[in-house]
């Protein structure tokens, strides 16, 4: 089984279709799946407050038919829980987050979103993830990147590397601005970086 995984959307209806298109031209029969932050919220975490909004798009960016192209399932980013928490309303799309998974299994593989780790340093980046199963898919800081017991991997777009072993980290990158996302071929074990 082959799956594509994007992530880190941010509301970006441009982008998202162009990843989406590269996906149906390069691997027509994977499974996509989201890593989270598919919306953009438009209320910074300073500035959350006890108010409850009653109209979803007060709090958020939706593009006119941005929702229709969302026919996977996806985890739930930091996005996603801040729209949830700035929010009192009974629209659709307000259910459809609500229930996003926090974590989602394919094969032997794990997706989370990636904030409920550590994050920091100078550059900010993964400081320490908790991770449960032998390959982890995760997003949050939009870049393109992959470890093998704590060790930094070479990252070169189109290339299949494989993951014959355990303790692998894998941050699938940002389809906003950066048009990334992974092919992850559970059989044959590979990752394939992937840029549209
Ligand atoms: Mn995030």
């Amino acid at each position: 089984m082959q799956y594509a995984i994007l992530g880190d959307i941010h509301s970006s209806k441009e982008d998202l279709e162009e990843v989406l298109r590269q996906i149906s031209n390069e691997a027509p029969g994977a499974i996509r799946i989201g890593t989270g932050d598919i919306f953009e919220c438009t209320i910074s975490k300073k500035d959350v407050t006890a108010h409850k909004f009653t109209n979803l798009k007060d709090v958020m960016i939706l593009p006119d038919g941005f929702v229709d192209l969302l026919t996977f399932v996806s985890v739930r980013g930091n996005q996603e829980e801040r729209i949830l928490l700035l929010t009192e309303t009974d629209e659709q799309l307000r259910e459809k987050l609500a229930i996003m998974p926090e974590t989602y299994e394919v094969g032997r593989a794990e997706i989370i979103h990636g904030h409920q780790w550590e994050w920091g340093g100078e550059p900010w980046d993964l400081m320490q993830a908790e991770t449960s199963a032998p390959i982890t898919f995760y997003g949050h800081s939009h870049r393109s990147s992959w470890t093998m017991d704590g060790v930094l991997q070479e990252v070169e777009f189109g290339k299949a590397y494989e993951l014959n072993k355990s303790n692998i980290l894998v941050n699938v990158g940002a389809v906003i601005g950066n048009r990334e996302w992974v092919l992850y071929d559970a059989e044959g074990e590979t990752l394939t970086f992937m840029k549209a």
